[in-house]
């Protein structure tokens, strides 16, 4: 028998629909016999009926499968092949369900199911890859427990679970844990392991393992070093331990996203593992460190306790987030990494909520599940945690988790059983706090003030506009951290959170003989646009003296914001009050050279184009990008004196290490260069570029001598340097992109995808190259619409060969209605060009349409 598995044709899957497996799955044994053309994967499945389930077809999911044979209680049949999987009759008891399939890893371009990277082989399983693999029913409420056999020449086979009998060709595993299909693992291929030790609180002996391929060993040290750190903050804050005999980490070259987090054995992206000082920044350390916790960290908010369905991703995405958050703000700088987050959500998450793509934390319908992987299932999902937090209290919170895991471990949970956990632990009721996963868009909430005979008040009022699909909300529960300070500077409230769960609520403090000044909405407790009319002197004195350094960063970044707006707008000059602010808060050696890098920053391009729209203008691209460069012209010019001894402070002494510390201080240095570098004409930075000894340095200069027209001897030099280092050259493909004139970008984005070394198969490449152009404000939106049509050209060559990083790079137009008539007609044709591709793949033509609004 052989039967080629057709293709799902799309279908709208809705949350309201949710039915249980009629079937439990009593344990799996799988037999891979490996072969990059024609690989056999041989199922034995025992299957019970599930009491809990009404009557129904016994369907198992399978895509591009060739059948080649199957059975039930050894006795052969003939399944019917329909839409997305087949049907079988079944007797009406407990059977065994038998069946071979083969499949070409190959040829499996969209790496998803099992695929080959380099000659290795590897899987990528959630959402739906386990179908591409068996037939089975590929939906996390159906959890078994799996043994493997692999069956193969190469030297290392790895699966889930503990490690079996070995022996000349093949390789035994038993994963004791039942799991979801999307948490199955295959890893076979020439490797090498960096190994560690950890022992568990309780005495449990765990054997640590990365596995790279050749030569890659010396870039492993910070990976296991983050993965030891990650075990033992889990069990020291939310007291989970590890529960394996091994854990497994496997660097692969061509993979998606940033990594996996099959039960025992992660599978990560080499750019989220990979680490030295000469090849990574401290950014890429940094990521580095949180990925891996946040792998792990699913082993039990995602692998013990997983997702009843795939609406429920939030469930484990954004708690798991949320904790990757407090793990490196423990490691590193509670601030910094508050700060840096809440930069990201504003970049990432608040144009998808303000689109056509915009959806509840927990939507409720999809055609493809893995264009929900999103930064508000992820980021948002996660604010939404931090807020119950603050709600109910950090003791409250630890006691609803330790009851969470209790009642659920074992559990495929829903986002009610998470707040039925909060409910019965502290008694409060969260059907208000609910709406967050069910309303899209972003909350406004605006505030007033008044002071009458020594009582402070603010008036709150808050609106959630209309989102596609959604009009008409109801008031949420938004907590508001606010703190209030006397004239003095001198803080009079500390920080107090107000429960707004009204759509007008008004707060009173009494017995202040001045008015003071309110810090609102500190360390950002909510995930909203506060709307609020203060005056720059108002900024001025809480960027002076904010006791919270969340608010203290963010009246600057208003400050910053307001004047660019009125250069663009208007066409003055930067603001120098603001300027002076800013100096003094630069010169305070006390604060952290982190922080105040931070503070160098203010608000892109793109989120200026979004506030312009906000308030009725429509936004310019190139007087965005001219307004932001003589600002950076006017402060370095100004900054003369002050630039030197900042560039001087942010001396690192010491051996490099990619700590918060030196970090902090290169980043400030980075800022510092990128101004001093107008006035020399990138002297200093050529000085960087000669001596550094680390990565951070090293592209820190390269960036700024190309920006200073300087580049192209450095760019040639750094490619005969690099040119072996996959993950080296993804940056300077980058790089040469961003730090280019508008003018010029596109066309070198153009040449470096002809460029021998680019290649459509890697998403790593693919990414760097075309997500640096899409991500260059100006050089993307260029008035003649290059950028937009460069970008288009790729992705419809790209969809062929990988739908699920075509689909994920289309959201860039997502905030194409901003811009004036002519731009969005070029991003029309383009995207309608996409829609028209024979054969677009399921994941782009969702993408596309949501975008076009159609
Ligand atoms: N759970 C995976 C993401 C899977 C994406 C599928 N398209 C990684 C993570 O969030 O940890
Ligand atoms: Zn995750």
């Amino acid at each position: 028998m052989k039967d080629q598995a057709p293709q799902a044709t799309p279908q709208t899957v809705y949350l309201k629909d949710y039915t249980p497996f009629g079937w439990t799955v009593e344990d799996v044994h799988l037999t891979f016999r490996l072969a990059p053309e024609a690989t056999r994967v041989l199922a034995s499945i025992h299957f019970a009926p599930n009491p809990a389930a009404p009557a129904q077809d016994f369907f198992l999911h399978g895509e591009e499968l060739t059948l080649i044979r199957a059975a039930i209680d050894g006795v052969e049949v003939a399944p019917q092949m329909v839409d997305g999987g087949l049907k079988v009759a079944v007797p009406a008891g407990p059977f065994l369900w038998e069946c071979e399939v083969e499949i070409a890893p190959v040829r499996n371009t969209a790496l998803e199911g099992l695929y080959m990277s380099n000659g290795m082989y590897c899987t990528q399983c959630e959402a739906e890859g386990f179908r591409k693999i068996t037939y089975y029913p590929d939906r996390p409420d159906v959890m078994s427990v799996f043994t493997v056999r692999i069956e193969g020449a190469e030297p290392v086979k790895l699966s889930n679970g503990n490690p079996g009998a070995s022996g000349e060709g093949f390789a035994e595993w038993h994963d004791p844990w039942p799991k979801p299909a999307y948490l199955f693992a295959l890893v076979a291929g020439e490797l090498v392991n960096f190994p560690g030790k950890f022992v568990t609180r309780s005495g449990r002996d765990v054997d640590l393992n990365i596995w790279v391929r050749p030569g890659d060993e010396g870039k492993c040290s910070f990976g296991m070093q983050a993965l030891k750190d990650s075990m033992k903050w889990d069990e020291d804050v939310y007291g989970r331990e590890y529960d394996l005999d091994v854990f497994n980490i496997v660097a692969v070259d061509d993979f998606n996203m940033g990594a996996m987090e099959n039960k025992g054995l992660n599978i990560f992206n080499s750019s989220c593992v990979l680490a030295s000082r000469e090849t990574s920044t401290d950014a890429n350390f940094e990521r580095i460190e949180a990925i891996i916790a946040h792998e792990y960290f699913h082993n039990w908010t995602g692998n013990r306790i997983t997702c009843r369905d795939w609406f429920q991703l939030c469930l484990k995405e954004g708690l798991t987030v949320y904790r990757d958050s407090q793990f490196t703000s423990d490691l590193r700088s509670a601030p910094v990494k508050r700060i840096s987050d809440v930069i990201d959500l504003r970049a990432r998450q608040f144009p998808e909520d303000q689109g056509p793509l915009s959806h509840p934390v927990r939507p409720e319908s999809f055609q493809e599940i893995n264009n929900f992987y999103t930064a508000t299932v992820y980021e948002k999902g996660a604010e939404v945690i931090g807020m119950l937090k603050l709600l109910v209290g950090d003791e409250a919170y630890y006691k609803a988790l330790d009851l969470y895991f209790d009642r659920h471990d074992g559990d495929a949970a829903t986002i009610e059983d998470w707040l039925k956990v909060f409910e019965d632990a502290t008694g409060r009721d969260l059907s208000q706090f609910k709406l967050w996963y069910s309303q899209s868009g972003t909350p406004r909430v605006k505030v007033s003030e008044t002071f009458v005979n020594g009582t402070y008040s603010l008036t709150f009022t808050q609106h959630s506009p209309d989102t596609p699909n959604q009009s008409g909300k109801a008031p949420q529960v938004i907590p508001i951290a606010v703190g209030l300070l006397n004239p003095n500077g001198d803080e009079v409230l500390p920080t107090t959170v107000l429960e707004l769960d009204q759509a007008e609520q008004t707060f009173e403090f009494g017995g202040f003989a001045a008015k003071p000044t309110s810090s609102i909405l500190r360390g950002f407790s909510a995930p909203v646009v506060l709307e609020r009319d203060t005056s720059p002197q108002e900024k001025a004195f809480l960027l002076a003296h904010d006791t919270d350094s969340f608010n203290r960063w963010e009246a600057n970044r208003d400050l910053a914001r307001e004047c660019l707006v009125s250069m663009i707008l208007d066409g003055t000059g930067p603001d120098t009050a603001w300027l002076d602010g800013l100096e003094a808060v630069l010169r305070d050696e006390t604060l952290d050279p982190a922080y105040r890098a931070l503070m160098m920053g203010g608000p892109g391009a793109a989120e200026l184009a979004q506030i312009l729209h906000e308030r009725g203008h429509t936004p310019d691209p190139e007087a965005i990008y001219d307004a932001g460069e003589s600002l950076a012209q006017f402060k370095a010019e100004r900054w003369v004196d002050l630039l030197p001894r900042l560039a001087a402070e942010a001396q690192v002494t010491e051996a490099y290490a990619p700590n918060a510390e030196q970090s902090g201080k290169r980043a400030l240095g980075g800022a510092v260069l990128s101004l001093l570098s107008r006035l020399d004409g990138g002297a200093a930075a050529k000085a960087q570029y000669d001596a550094a000894d680390n990565m951070t340095l090293q592209l820190s200069a390269l960036v700024q001598l190309v920006k200073a027209g300087k580049g192209d001897a450095v760019l040639a030099a750094f490619y005969d340097q690099w040119r072996h280092d996959r993950l080296v050259m993804d940056k300077w493909f980058g790089l040469q992109i961003s730090a280019l004139p508008p003018a010029e970008a596109v066309e070198r984005a153009d040449a470096l995808t002809r460029h021998a070394d680019f290649t459509m198969t890697n998403p790593n490449r693919f990414r760097a190259t075309l997500g640096a152009l899409s991500g260059y404000h100006a050089a993307f939106h260029r008035k003649d619409g290059a950028g937009y049509r460069l970008l288009t050209d790729k992705l419809i060559a790209l969809d062929d060969l990988n739908p699920q990083t075509t689909a994920r790079m289309c959201s860039v137009f997502q905030t194409w209605k901003r811009y004036d008539a002519a731009r969005q007609a070029l991003v029309r044709e383009q995207l309608e060009r996409i829609k028209a591709k024979p054969k677009l793949s399921r994941d782009t033509d969702e993408m596309v349409s949501r975008i076009l609004g159609v």
